[in-house]
């Protein structure tokens, strides 16, 4: 059978979750788009075009099958009394382990099946969770993460689309039940009702503005410089889920113990060697390096004090300055 062929494949080169559907939507998934669309609260990082998110034929004529991957992430659980990135910046870009495992999907459907099929992964017109529910990889958790029975909603998403017929299988209702943890945990309460995420108001989107921040949005950072799990981490599930083995996601020293002064000296050099190679580095350095400003200030800390304050006469820097002298009672 072509599906336990694909998968025994997908097994040898590391992934343990693959699903497989066919490649038309729900108009209920069309309108969830739209609807957060038409309120404003989608981040800007997305397609806005709900009718490119599903027009599949434009992407790969004769499209049949999506084939949905999931792969572990988490490795190590974090210290948040320091400045941290999320779970998901930690060891190397996910969109770099994933496309090469989806590489070796494709060459692996066209020299054994011989099939057209075209990835993605997190870029690009497609609605990974969706994709991944409809092939049965998840269920949708209130926090709107896609949660795996072994791992918890610590996982990426990739998929195919492939004009091979395959066997579809069958989405999982959400497990969630009258568990509402994710809601009332998020501090800047950006799931506004079940399923449904206000993305201006969530902290990782805040973590990745470029504009100017607010000093509320600044306070509420906490100790953030990238990425938040907050709704991942409160939930019963996730407190069940299993670690990654995947080596590529363990973290080096520098990715998790922060040394300020390092962080905020770094030559352009520095950060491609390090902090670029991590999902969080597309949004370059200076973004990073105001974030850590933004967590130390919120922490009262000290470290790097001198360096911090010579930074206000910087054009960028100067108001974020000014907010961690003021949040140390210095700056009134
Ligand atoms: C834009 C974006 C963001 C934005 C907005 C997130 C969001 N929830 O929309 C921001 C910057 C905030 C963000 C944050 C994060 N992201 Co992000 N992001 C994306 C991106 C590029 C597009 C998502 C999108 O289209 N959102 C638009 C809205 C409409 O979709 P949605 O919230 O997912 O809503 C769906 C459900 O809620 C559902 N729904 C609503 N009501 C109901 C009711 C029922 C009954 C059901 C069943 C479903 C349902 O409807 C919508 C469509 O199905 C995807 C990659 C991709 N191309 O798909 C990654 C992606 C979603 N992100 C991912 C990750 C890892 C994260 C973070 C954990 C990173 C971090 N640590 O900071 C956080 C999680 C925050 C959160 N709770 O969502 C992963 C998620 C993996 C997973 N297991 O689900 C993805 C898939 C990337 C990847 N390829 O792995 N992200």
């Amino acid at each position: 059978m072509i599906k336990e062929k694909i998968k025994e494949y997908a097994n040898k080169i590391g992934i343990e979750y693959i699903g497989f559907s066919s490649v038309e939507f729900s108009f209920d998934f069309i309108e969830r788009l739209k609807e957060r669309r038409l309120n404003g609260h989608l981040s800007g990082f997305e397609e806005k075009d709900e009718f490119k998110r599903v027009d599949v034929s434009s992407i790969l004529s004769n499209a049949k099958s999506f084939i949905s991957i999931a792969v572990p992430y988490r490795t190590v659980d974090l210290d948040y009394s320091r400045p941290y990135l999320s779970k998901s910046s930690l060891g190397i870009d996910y969109h770099i382990v994933l496309k090469n495992k989806l590489e070796l999907l494709k060459v692996f459907l066209k020299e054994e099946l011989g099939a057209e099929s075209i990835y993605f992964c997190d870029i690009g017109p497609l609605h990974d969770r969706e994709i991944a529910y409809k092939c049965g990889i998840g269920f949708y958790g209130k926090n709107t993460n896609i949660y795996t029975k072994k791992y918890g909603s610590f996982v990426f998403l990739g998929e195919l689309i492939t004009d091979l017929y395959i066997e579809p299988d069958y989405p999982i209702e959400s497990k969630c039940g009258s568990c509402d943890i994710c809601i009332k945990s998020c501090p800047v309460g950006a799931i506004e009702k079940p399923f449904y995420l206000n993305s201006k108001k969530c902290l990782s989107f805040i973590t990745q503005k470029k504009e100017t921040l607010t000093y509320d949005e600044m306070i509420k950072m906490g100790s953030r410089i990238y990425g938040c799990d907050i709704c991942q981490d409160v939930c019963p599930f996730n407190k069940k889920a299993e670690y990654s083995n995947i080596v590529d996601f363990k973290p080096e020293s520098w990715n998790i113990n922060i040394e300020v002064e390092r962080f905020l000296t770094m030559s352009n050099k520095q950060f491609k060697e390090t902090f670029q190679k991590t999902s969080a580095g597309w949004r370059g350095k200076k973004v990073l390096q105001r974030n850590l400003i933004i967590a130390l200030a919120n922490l009262k800390s000290k470290e790097g004090y001198n360096k911090i304050k010579s930074l206000i006469e910087d054009e960028y820097f100067s108001y974020y300055v000014k907010y961690y002298l003021n949040r140390l009672g210095e700056f009134k």
